[in-house]
């Protein structure tokens, strides 16, 4: 049975994490390939984006970041318009996790995820309780400049953030929900010494990184 999402999926039996075909697009019938985790807090989450080798460049344009780009269960980045497709009833938790070289993995659990269309420009939508041992930098971070809820999605050739003279997307090299610009920031260059604060204070420079990954679930 065909299902929109890997909890959908885990609905129907399938306890492996891996890669499987969601159909995310209602009554069009385009599969997308994607990593399903079936394990994490009982499985059913499905990750649209993935971090691992850097052999993917995620310094892309608008229409990458809409369509999606790279392999699922590799580099990846499920596309803007699967995270909207996925999210639009405003039932999802994010849960994001980074994996430094030293082998810790830490996590950042948000419960409320959702992305508007592109007519919105595919704003983010935060709400609710960070819970987690990356601590959250991305909501509550006391910052007018650092929080990330209600920001639209940026890239090089596509400024939508909230700093007036120049494009964060353009200058920290990757597409995100920048507002002026972030404290957290997981589409950056994979050259460590080029990545802007993955995710401040907790993740402060990419020479610490190993692997990151944002994955969804509905509630
Ligand atoms: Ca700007």
């Amino acid at each position: 049975m065909d299902a929109k999402d890997c909890k959908g999926l885990r609905e129907n039996g399938h306890t492996y994490s891996g890669v499987y075909e969601i159909y995310p697009f209602g009554t069009d019938p385009r599969p997308v390939r994607v990593y399903c985790d079936m394990i994490t807090m009982g499985g059913g989450w499905t990750v649209i984006q993935k971090r691992v080798t850097g052999s993917v460049s995620f310094d892309r344009t608008w229409d990458d970041y809409k369509n999606g780009f790279g392999e699922a269960g590799q580099d990846f980045w499920i596309g803007n318009e699967v995270i909207h497709q996925l999210t639009k009833e405003k039932t999802s938790s994010l849960y994001i996790s980074i994996t430094l070289v030293n082998g810790s993995k830490l996590y950042e659990l948000y419960d409320q995820f959702s992305v508007l269309n592109e007519a919105d420009n595919y704003q983010l939508f935060l709400a609710g309780n960070a819970s987690g041992t990356l601590g959250d930098s991305i909501l509550h971070t006391g910052s007018y400049y650092g929080n990330l809820s209600g920001m639209e999605f940026s890239t090089f050739d596509r400024d939508n953030d909230q700093w007036t003279r120049g494009n964060c997307a353009s200058v920290l090299k990757g597409g995100w929900w920048f507002n002026w610009c972030c404290f957290a920031f997981l589409n950056g260059p994979w050259i460590p010494d080029s990545w802007f604060w993955p995710w401040y204070p907790t993740v402060a420079n990419g020479t610490s990184v190993c692997e990151t990954q944002m994955m969804i679930r509905r509630h």
